[in-house]
């Protein structure tokens, strides 16, 4: 991309007082320059920096919207804000696309005034427009301001010791989560009350429920957030043999949100008789992945069939909400076991960093420091400082 005009809005594509469309490249100046005007109609000669400036930007004579423009030190990058709102933002932009800019993401477009952040701080940066809880902003604005850098620079001033790295790698990693929320299926016979929970722990009657089995078709997914943990949950067709083509279709949907589940709750409906079926159903689940087994309907029975050997379960019912947070903490501590995190304290939140991370630790542990030096840069995104000394 070197030498190309860039842009990108930094606005939310939605309805607002204000957009924002950042610049920069060669030429990016002066064709802002050309196309404004301040409300006295003057022109100017360059962007001011640090000073926003009221007017208009033009296309062929015509107003494309009332603007204030603004320019930053470093990248001769500027600024224009316009009005909030798809249409106006849609009219700068075309015409910056007419004037061969390319248009990039936020998190692509790097900024001159945050260029001195290592490579761990871009990536807080790049994430914190899509934190997701109130937890993942602290997280990650620790992280931004610099708490898993330090730790890098520690290792790499040879304090670093291979238990802080293994503290960090605990999996599942809370910083990872945060980001990459885990996807919580509901799966299990039908008519066992799996969209009536779904209902419960979305909060709302999101989905239908009747007692008629095959009710749920298409699998639905709602993000809820489960003590400050954001869940994708996800309910499914009930999962049984049938001649219905349609409903065939659906278990054959459930079959693929199973594949792709970080945690299965396998609900039964708790005053039946174990179904053969359904429990192999839940063993070959649980023998490659997290399942908890959920007796549903606990306000009409005390004793389940239902037991589950190895695998965890609860009693619930979906209906009166009778032990519902016995199962939110069954869920937490299969998907975010490692809750504890105190502002400030360094986190890895991408796959990439814990790729990193697992190397380094290996090479802490066998006294590697040439390497451990390397891949502390690849993580800082940082030039070597004097390679083979530490
Ligand atoms: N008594 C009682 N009834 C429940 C409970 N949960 C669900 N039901 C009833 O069980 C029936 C089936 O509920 P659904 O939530 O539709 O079951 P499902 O597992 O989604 O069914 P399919 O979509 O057909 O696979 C409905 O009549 C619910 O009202 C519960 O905790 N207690
Ligand atoms: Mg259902």
């Amino acid at each position: 991309m070197m030498g190309k005009n860039l842009f990108s809005i930094l606005t939310p594509r939605g309805e607002g007082g204000v957009g924002i469309i950042r610049l920069k490249g060669p030429s990016a100046e002066n064709i802002l320059v050309m196309a404004f005007r301040t409300v006295a109609g003057r022109r100017l000669s360059s962007i001011p920096q640090g000073r926003l400036v009221f007017g208009f930007l033009e296309q062929g004579g015509e107003t494309l919207d009332e603007v204030m423009v603004t320019g930053f030190t470093e990248g001769s990058e500027t600024e224009i804000q316009c009005h909030g709102g798809y249409q106006s933002i849609r009219r700068i932009t075309n015409f910056l696309v007419s004037r061969d800019f390319v248009e990039l993401g936020y998190s692509e477009f790097s900024f001159s005034q945050v260029g001195n952040l290592d490579g761990i701080q871009r990536e807080a940066e790049a994430a914190i427009p899509e934190a997701r809880s109130p937890l993942a902003l602290s997280l990650l604005l620790s992280q931004r301001a610099g708490a898993l850098s330090k730790l890098v620079m520690k290792i790499l001033a040879g304090e670093g010791r291979a238990e802080e790295v293994e503290r960090l790698l605990i999996s599942p990693r809370l910083g990872e989560v945060l980001c990459n929320p885990p996807r919580v299926v509901l799966a299990g016979p039908p008519n066992a009350g799996k969209s009536s929970l779904f209902n419960a722990m979305v909060g709302r009657n999101r989905v239908i429920i009747a007692d008629v089995p095959g009710t749920t078709r298409d699998a639905i997914e709602e993000e809820i957030l489960v003590a400050g943990i954001p869940v994708r949950l996800i309910d499914t067709a009930g999962l049984r043999e049938t001649e219905h083509p349609i409903e065939s279709a659906a278990i054959e949907v459930s079959g693929r949100q199973l594949e792709e589940a970080s945690l299965v709750l396998f609900v039964v409906d708790g005053t039946q008789e174990v179904d053969e079926r359904a429990a192999s159903a839940l063993e070959a689940i649980h023998s490659s992945k997290p399942a908890i087994l959920v007796c549903n309907k606990s306000d009409l029975f005390s004793d389940s069939y239902w037991t589950a050997g190895k695998i965890s379960s609860v009693h619930v019912s979906a209906k009166t909400g009778k032990d519902m947070d016995k199962l939110t903490a069954a869920l937490l501590g299969a998907v975010a076991p490692n809750r504890d995190y105190a502002a400030c304290d360094p986190a890895i939140f991408t796959s990439r960093q814990a790729d990193i991370f697992t190397q380094i630790l290996e090479a802490v542990k066998s006294e590697n420091h040439e390497l451990v030096s390397l891949l502390g840069a690849v993580l800082l995104d940082r030039q070597v400082e004097n390679p083979g000394t530490l």
